[in-house]
Parts: structure tokens; C-alpha cells; sequence
């Protein structure tokens, strides 16, 4: 009876079973971004209209926005996370403001 790595004691061929390679799917956070002319009541209305957020959580996010350049309004898989920046780009357009909104994995 042959005897090798990759043969048992009763000479069957023993085949190593794939690991089924799961990755979660990436997150993606949606970032503002500051500019000097959107008005701060817009963004509080952005945050409140399109992240769930209550008045005093949109604006603690604009002022952070409006101190530091940049902040998240939030964590979504791919498409809620591309809905969101859409929605947020053509509600600013719509309103003739250049408030940027974008989105980078997490
Ligand atoms: N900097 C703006 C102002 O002074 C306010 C602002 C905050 C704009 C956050 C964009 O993402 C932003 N009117």
C-alpha cells in the first residue's frame, strides 16, 4: 500500500477542502465637505433631511464640517452610500448651493 501526504492508510486520495473565502462587502462613509458660501441652516436641513439626524445632531456635524473641512454624516453599504451623496449633490444644485458631498470606503 503506497503511503504519501496526501493519501490515508487505505490508499484513498484525502483532498483538502477549500476554505470558502467570505468577505463582508465594504462600507463607505458619506463625507461633507465645507465651503464658504452654502448656508449653515442648509446644511443643518441636508443632514436632518437625508441622514435621519435631529436638530441637534445636524448641527454638532455642520460645525465640525464648517471647522475642520470635512465630516461624516454617516457609514452605508455602496448604493445606500451613492443614493445619499445623489441625493445630497442634487438637492444642493437644485437650491444653486456648491455644498460637495462624497464618499470613500471605510
Ligand atoms: N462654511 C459655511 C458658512 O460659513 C457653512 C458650511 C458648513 C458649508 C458645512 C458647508 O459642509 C458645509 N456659511
Amino acid at each position: 500500500m503506497s503511503q504519501s501526504p496526501d493519501h490515508n492508510l487505505n490508499d484513498e486520495l484525502d483532498v483538502q477542502e477549500a476554505r470558502p473565502k467570505l468577505k463582508r462587502p465594504p462600507m463607505f462613509k458619506v463625507l461633507l465637505l465645507n465651503d464658504d458660501f452654502t448656508p449653515m441652516d442648509f446644511v443643518v436641513l441636508v443632514l436632518k433631511s437625508f441622514f435621519g439626524m435631529n436638530e441637534e445632531k445636524a448641527t454638532q456635524i455642520m460645525l465640525h464640517v464648517h471647522t475642520r473641512g470635512i465630516g461624516v454624516c454617516g457609514v452605508f453599504s455602496r448604493d445606500v452610500a451613492e443614493t445619499k451623496v445623489k441625493q445630497v449633490s442634487d438637492f444642493s444644485r437644485k437650491h444653486q448651493h456648491p455644498l460637495l458631498c462624497t464618499m470613500e470606503e471605510a
